[in-house]
């Protein structure tokens, strides 16, 4: 092939991913610069027993329930959740039998705990996790609004948590860890959790 030839090819082949790249580049800016508004009801509370999921408008309220009204100031973004200090000692120094619930993860619908209109789960048990490495509880199916959602997490009230591709904790799962921003090949495809 001549040299004029090879840069005909080239040329072409810029275009062609030059058109299948646009539809990512406008999908990844928002319309105008605007932050999508989220979803109303976007963060809700799961109880392990499986009494079903609750939702609520906000992340403080859902925080307000999820710690039987103990923590009524937590963040409004739950992106601030992960890195407030103050936020992590409220929740994880309730001590065992004063709450009627307690949080043992949030679970976010982004990586990174990222993005404006992250949506969470917040899980809770009638009680923290213990000192041993043994099941403490778990939950069976996160539920149909969650399923296959998770993206990234953080566990409190001394919980490890292990995340399942199935439900009735079936699949390939993860290790027992306290926290991860992204779940990696687990991304998208959680079903049922326990915690440790
Ligand atoms: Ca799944
Ligand atoms: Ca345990």
């Amino acid at each position: 092939m001549s040299n004029a030839a090879h840069r005909c090819v080239a040329v072409a082949l810029l275009a062609i991913l030059a058109i299948a790249m646009t539809p990512l580049t406008a999908l990844a800016t928002p319309v105008g610069g605007m932050q999508p508004t989220p979803s109303p009801r976007s963060h809700c509370v799961a109880t392990v027993n499986g009494e079903g999921v609750r939702c609520f408008a906000t992340f403080k309220e859902a925080i307000m329930v999820a710690t039987g009204g103990l923590v009524h100031d937590a963040p409004a973004h739950p992106t601030d959740a992960v890195s407030s200090k103050a936020f992590e000692t409220k929740v994880n120094s309730i001590e065992p039998g004063l709450a009627a619930s307690y949080l043992l993860s949030i679970e976010y619908h982004c990586k990174r705990y990222a993005t404006f209109s992250c949506s969470t789960l917040n899980v809770t048990g009638a009680g923290p996790c213990d000192a041993n490495a043994d099941l403490d509880w778990s939950l069976a199916y996160v539920g149909d609004a969650h399923n296959d959602r998770f993206s990234s997490f953080k566990g409190y009230s001394n919980c490890a948590v292990r995340h399942y591709e199935d439900r009735d904790f079936g699949g390939v799962r993860t290790e027992p860890a306290t926290l991860s921003p992204d779940l990696g090949a687990m991304n998208d495809e959680t079903s049922s959790l326990t915690f440790y």
